[in-house]
């Protein structure tokens, strides 16, 4: 039985037009991340935050996805069922680009969470302060992505998966965020063949059996093929 999962980071997004957040010029060279990156951050200025949010979506709205989005969904039509993409960005390029069950453990810019009664909705184009959720009337709509501190979505799930992995892929991913950084450790003790695939090694590049260095749209699909 092969079970191909996948972790892909904002490298993959970078040639649609999404920024990265640790390259030169990337999102976090333009906000800090504790404010906007954080609980902490939104509670002291939730509309430098929505702002911060608003102005991706809109982004994410329009970006179109690449060859390596692509080349992930063929692989997920060749290998019916068998292939898991897991990834931390929060737009929806995979889906895009016709992949299907993409597990979001970061969450999606798309999409609303109250911070009192956990309910989730789709999001409005433009998320502002004070907005009301809709389950509990509560002024405390907030983007649906998971921030520092906070525990990120489906993780047993995603260790489930980890666990029967044959084959382990971390694609555009910078390895300097945790839980998704030891993933790679998780799937190689499960006996997962493992292979790194980013334009620069990752802070963990040491844990790969296997890298290939290049830009996503070029070796994505080389290595599907
Ligand atoms: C290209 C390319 C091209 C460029 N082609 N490649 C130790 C263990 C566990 C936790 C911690 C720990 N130490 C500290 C923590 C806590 C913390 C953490 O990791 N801090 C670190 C800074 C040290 N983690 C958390 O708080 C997480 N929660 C948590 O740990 O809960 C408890 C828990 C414990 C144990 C198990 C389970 C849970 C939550 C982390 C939330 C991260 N949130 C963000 C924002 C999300 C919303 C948003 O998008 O705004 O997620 S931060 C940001 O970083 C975003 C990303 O998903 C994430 C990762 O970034 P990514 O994707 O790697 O991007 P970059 O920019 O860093 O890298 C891009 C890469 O692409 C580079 O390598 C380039 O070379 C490459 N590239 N162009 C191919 N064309």
């Amino acid at each position: 039985m092969t079970k191909i999962v996948i972790l892909t980071g904002a490298g993959i997004s970078a040639e649609s037009g999404m920024g990265t957040f640790r390259d030169e010029g990337g999102l976090w060279a333009q906000m800090r991340i504790e404010d906007v990156a954080t609980p902490e951050g939104f509670a002291r200025d939730p509309a430098l935050v929505h702002d911060f949010y608003n102005k991706r979506r809109a982004a994410a709205a329009r970006a179109l996805p690449n060859a390596a989005h692509e080349a992930l969904a063929r692989l997920q039509r060749e290998w019916p069922g068998e292939v898991v993409i897991v990834t931390q960005n929060v737009d929806a390029l995979h889906e895009k680009g016709g992949a299907t069950g993409v597990i979001h453990m970061h969450g999606e810019l798309a999409r609303a969470l109250c911070a009192l009664c956990g309910n989730r909705w789709d999001a409005p184009e433009v998320m502002v302060v004070g907005e009301r959720c809709p389950q509990c009337g509560g002024p405390t709509a907030r983007p649906d992505v998971v921030w520092f501190g906070e525990m990120p979505y489906r993780m047993d799930e995603i260790y489930t998966h980890l666990a029967e992995a044959t084959v382990f892929a971390s694609i555009g991913t910078s390895g300097q965020v945790y839980p998704a950084a030891a993933f790679v450790m998780e799937a190689a003790e499960a006996g997962a063949h493992t292979v790194e695939l980013n334009l620069e090694p990752s802070a963990v590049v040491s844990d790969f059996a296997e890298t290939r260095f290049g830009k996503a749209t070029e070796v994505v699909p080389a290595w599907v093929e």
